[in-house]
C-alpha cells in the first residue's frame, strides 16, 4: 500500500549528488515525508473500504496517487533496508527482521537515501522505528540521519517503551525514559521537526511503531467501533489504526501550520502488509500471500519450523542464490 501526493514539485529537483553539507534555500527543493506503517493489512484504512476510520488518510487518499501495484519485502527490516538504499535487502544480506547481531544489520558503507539527501543540503530525521541495527553504533545517525528519535528494535511496547528484551527508546545515542503513548510521543516529534526545519528542505523519515503488537490503546480510540466490530481484539486492532491516522493528521497539519505543504512530498505505506495470524492477538486483515511470504521469512532466517514450500525456499537461499522473497 502506498500513497503519493506531490504538489507542485516533483522529487527529481531533489539535488542528488550536491557537494554541499549546509542547510539550502528552501525554495529549491522539496520537502520528503516518508510516512511508514507497522504491520498494515491492506483491509485496514479506510480508503480500501474498511470499517476502520482513518480520515486523515483517506483525505491524502483522494488528493494523491494509490498505487495499487506496488511491492514490500514480508517482514520489517528487509522492507526498510530497501526503501532506505534503493537495493534488493537480500545483497545486504538482510532476509528477516534483525535482532542482536551486529554483523546482521545495514552495513555501514550503504549509501542510504538520508546521505544524499544530507549531501543535498537536506535537514533529515527519522522520527519512529529503526530496526536497520541493534546498536548505536549501527543506528540511523551513522546513516544519514542528523536527527534520530523513537525505538531502536521492534515491538515496543506503547507505554513503557521497551520492547522484549530491555530498553529501545532512545534520542540520538542514547536512550531515555519518557512519559506518553508511543503514537503520540512520534506524532508530536515529528510536527516539532517539521517546525524547526520550515526554513530549509528536510527529509523525516516517519516511522510508526504502530499497528505492530504489543497493542495497548485509551477506551477513547476502541470505544467507536462497539458494535460494528465484533472482536474485541479486532477493535483494539482498529483502534491503534485510528490513532495512528490521527497522529498522521497531526503531522499534516504542522505542514499546514508552517506552510510547507505545498512543498511536500508525502509518501504512505504499510511495510509488509499484516503479520501471520499465529503470531498475533490482534486480527489485522491478513490474507493467504501475507502468511506465506512471512512464513517462508522465518523459516530461511532459520527462527521457525519450515513448511515444505518454505523449506524449499530456504534450500534454494542456502545454495547461493540472492533472493526477491517479495515477488
Ligand atoms: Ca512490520
Amino acid at each position: 500500500m502506498i500513497i503519493c501526493t506531490l504538489m507542485g514539485l516533483v522529487l527529481a529537483s531533489a539535488g542528488y549528488g550536491s557537494a554541499a553539507t549546509a542547510p539550502a534555500a528552501k525554495a529549491d527543493r522539496p520537502n520528503i515525508v516518508i510516512i511508514v506503517a507497522d504491520d498494515l493489512g491492506w483491509n485496514d484504512v479506510g480508503f480500501h473500504g474498511s470499517k476502520i476510520k482513518t480520515p486523515r488518510l483517506d483525505e491524502l487518499a483522494k488528493q494523491g496517487v494509490i498505487l495499487d501495484q506496488f511491492y514490500v519485502y514480508p517482514t520489517c527490516s528487509p522492507t526498510r533496508a530497501a526503501l532506505l538504499s534503493g537495493r534488493n535487502p537480500g545483497r545486504l544480506g538482510i532476509l528477516a527482521p534483525l535482532y542482536l547481531d551486529p554483523k546482521d544489520s545495514l552495513p555501514l558503507e550503504t549509501v542510504t537515501l538520508a546521505e544524499l539527501l544530507v549531501s543535498g543540503g537536506y535537514a533529515t530525521g527519522l522520527v519512529g522505528k529503526w530496526h536497520l541495527g541493534p546498536t548505536f553504533d549501527y543506528g540511523p545517525r551513522k546513516q544519514g540521519f542528523r536527527e534520530a528519535y523513537g525505538s531502536l528494535h521492534s515491538g515496543a511496547d506503547p507505554y513503557k517503551h521497551h520492547w522484549r528484551l530491555g530498553r529501545t527508546w532512545f534520542r540520538n545515542e542514547e536512550f531515555m525514559d519518557e512519559p506518553g503513548h508511543a503514537t503520540d510521543l512520534l506524532g508530536r516529534e515529528a510536527s516539532d521537526f517539521i517546525r524547526r526545519h520550515r526554513e530549509h528542505p528536510f527529509f523525516l523519515y516517519l516511522a510508526f511503531t504502530a499497528p505492530h503488537v504489543p497493542l495497548e490503546e485509551e477506551e477513547r480510540w476502541i470505544k467507536p467501533y462497539e458494535g460494528i466490530i465484533q472482536n474485541k481484539d479486532r477493535r483494539l486492532f482498529a483502534g491503534t489504526v485510528t490513532h495512528m491516522d490521527d497522529a498522521i493528521g497531526r503531522v499534516l497539519d504542522a505542514l499546514d501550520e508552517w506552510k510547507v505543504r505545498e512543498r511536500t512530498l508525502i509518501i504512505f505505506l504499510s511495510d509488509n502488509g499484516a503479520s501471520h495470524p499465529s503470531r498475533r492477538r490482534n486480527l489485522a486483515a491478513t490474507t493467504d500471500i501475507t502468511s506465506r511470504r512471512a512464513t517462508i521469512a522465518r523459516c530461511a532466517a532459520g527462527k521457525a519450523k519450515c513448511t515444505k514450500e518454505a523449506s524449499a525456499f530456504r534450500r534454494w537461499r542456502i545454495g547461493g542464490a540472492s533472493s526477491n522473497i517479495a515477488k
